[in-house]
């Protein structure tokens, strides 16, 4: 949709989307105006200049509706009102004119799998099997024990552990949660459910946002039989193979691009667990009948099910380089003619990139963070940002679970810890430490003052102890700081098309330290190479080509090898 006629310079299509670098604001820790200790929307358009500092283009805004914040508003109560806590409509107008007045703009956070129990469609849903929104939420009734125990009508287990069924005594049925009990999935089979859906994105988008993320759009169409899913360890079943990519997806996606998306100029990012090659051509389909790109994450799971996870996501099991590029290599070639990419390390749900790939120790933090960015955003996709990426904010290193937040830590240590003994209380917290949500949740490091300049009241969750090193103000007129290296690297991207349209070649797939790739545009080549290791190691990719020195994280490159953490570029 909304492709602009190609140029003579590539054969991919031009679209002011493709061209874009795009930034995350998870609203409730970016920065709090009213000392109540949670960020709102007055604070975050006080900082608006920063982010246009940066260079970026578009703000993706995690949500601000009305919401009981069981899942930090991921749980949506009314969608055409702003939660008190963030402010009012009147806060969020001025919030999008000033971005737009900065050349900045916003995309909407849209959470249409499901709502949030209080949402006045389910209250009334609930309230008898012939409400007329009943069918608005998915409602089943139980399978009964021998013994008369009452039971869900499947295995499923929510993503947020325990059954993703939750019984309701009024009308002795079942409703469908696959992540928290209050957080109902809409029954998308119900066209009143779409077209309530639709009328909600045009309200938005006649207010003037310039977009949507939605959350988890592979997910809405369910396999109506509802049949129990593999059963896991933990005696659940798993609810995948029936609720992503189900047998309705992309009519319904097609028809929200028909009727509302492709009225409009705006740019469309589906996030899309589960998705394959052959999936994520159709969402994300050139002729832009449904999305302009969707998410994957299987560079971020992939270790999921490898020694040292105990159940799940949780684990003290580390990415491994090769295998992380090789699945990233496979989305660059394989959506290559057919869909563009999303590239992200980092988003709300993510441990923080550089605990995650690269080194957080004193000595490598500030080099493997600036090799990581340059790793990702010279590839060809649109390149995301989440808050305190670019100043290479570190995981929290949680050391009690007083300081958890997150509903889905809440519950899987309810669960595996206390309930099942599936780990200890020592194994959770390490793999909180590794993968928890709360990582990269705790709030943006402004400065060195308490707080981190962030509130000038107790945040609703603890600031990073490592604010003091770690803060904008300290990076923001330093050339040599990681926030200077992202604004070069945004710069570039909106200088040198090459890294917009440039085709992407890996090179050296089978060096164990190296991930290294070539773009070429019209006759120009990049080649880009970046050791993800704290060895020097050797590097012959320039021995016969030495090209130009594009950017790199070293004072200094040395010819024939790669510094720790090194990342170098070169054109030509
Ligand atoms: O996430 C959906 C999702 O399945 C995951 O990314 C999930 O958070 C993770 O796998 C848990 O292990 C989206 C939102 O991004 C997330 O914040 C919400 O909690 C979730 O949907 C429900 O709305
Ligand atoms: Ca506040």
């Amino acid at each position: 949709m909304h492709e602009t006629e190609g140029t003579n310079m590539s054969e991919e299509k031009h679209a002011w989307w493709k061209e874009v670098v795009c930034y995350q604001v998870y609203p409730q820790s970016f920065q709090d105006s009213n000392s109540d200790g949670i960020g709102d929307l007055r604070g975050m358009t006080e900082r608006l200049p920063y982010l246009a500092k940066l260079g970026i283009d578009v703000i993706w805004l995690s949500p601000v509706y009305l919401s009981p914040m069981d899942d930090n508003g991921y749980d949506i109560a009314d969608y055409r009102v702003i939660d008190p806590q963030y402010g009012n409509l009147e806060d969020f107008d001025k919030m999008l004119e000033t971005a737009h007045g900065l050349g900045i703009k916003v995309i909407m956070d849209l959470v249409a799998n499901h709502t949030s129990d209080e949402h006045w469609w389910f209250k009334e849903s609930r309230k008898s099997r012939d409400n007329p929104y009943r069918d608005y939420y998915v409602w089943k009734d139980g399978k009964v024990a021998e013994d008369g125990t009452k039971l869900p009508p499947n295995n499923w287990e929510s993503t947020f552990s325990g059954s993703a069924w939750q019984y309701d005594e009024l009308t002795d049925q079942w409703y469908l949660h696959c992540f928290s009990v209050k957080q109902p999935d809409l029954n998308w089979e119900s066209p009143s459910v779409r077209q309530e859906v639709c009328d909600l994105m045009s309200w938005w988008c006649d207010r003037g946002v310039d977009g949507f993320r939605f959350d988890v759009i592979s997910m809405i169409s369910k396999d109506q039989r509802f049949p129990d899913g593999k059963p896991k360890k933990n005696g659940f079943g798993e609810y995948g193979p029936y609720v992503t990519n189900g047998p309705r997806v992309h009519e319904f996606v097609q028809e929200m691009n028909e009727k509302v998306l492709s009225r409009y100029d705006i740019m469309t990012v589906g996030e899309a667990q589960g998705v394959t090659l052959e999936e994520a051509r159709k969402y994300a389909n050139a002729e832009g009948t449904e999305l302009d790109m969707i998410f994957q994450f299987e560079h971020v799971s992939a270790w999921k099910t490898t020694a040292g996870a105990y159940i799940g996501k949780w684990g003290v099991n580390k990415p491994q380089m090769p295998k992380v590029r090789a699945l990233l290599n496979k989305w660059q070639l394989g959506l290559e003619g057919y869909s563009w990419n999303s590239l992200f390390w980092n988003n709300h749900d993510q441990p923080r990139a550089v605990s995650r790939f690269g080194n957080d120790s004193p000595e490598w933090r500030e080099v493997s963070a600036k090799m990581l960015a340059c790793c990702l955003h010279l590839m060809k996709g649109t390149p995301y940002i989440l808050q305190g990426e670019e100043l290479g904010m570190t995981n929290m290193h949680f050391t009690s679970l007083d300081q958890c937040r997150d509903v889905e830590e809440l519950g899987i240590y309810r669960q595996a810890v206390e309930e099942q003994g599936i780990c200890t209380h020592e194994q959770m917290l390490a793999a909180f430490d590794n993968v928890a949500r709360d990582n990269c949740r705790t709030p943006m490091q402004w400065d060195d003052s308490a707080f981190a300049g962030f509130s000038d009241a107790e945040p609703w969750i603890d600031v990073n102890p490592n604010y003091q090193e770690i803060n904008a103000a300290s990076q923001v007129d330093d050339p040599d700081s990681v926030f200077s290296f992202y604004r070069r690297l945004i710069e570039l991207r909106h200088s040198m098309p090459i890294i917009v349209y440039g085709t992407y070649q890996p090179l050296l797939e089978d060096s164990e330290a190296i991930w290294a790739y070539r773009r070429e545009l019209d006759g120009q080549a990049i080649t880009v190479a970046c050791n993800w290791t704290s060895e020097t190691v050797d590097c012959d990719l320039w021995d016969e080509r030495p090209g130009t020195p594009l950017v790199g994280n070293y004072p200094q490159h040395l010819p024939g090898k790669l510094q720790p953490y090194e990342a170098y570029v070169t054109l030509g």
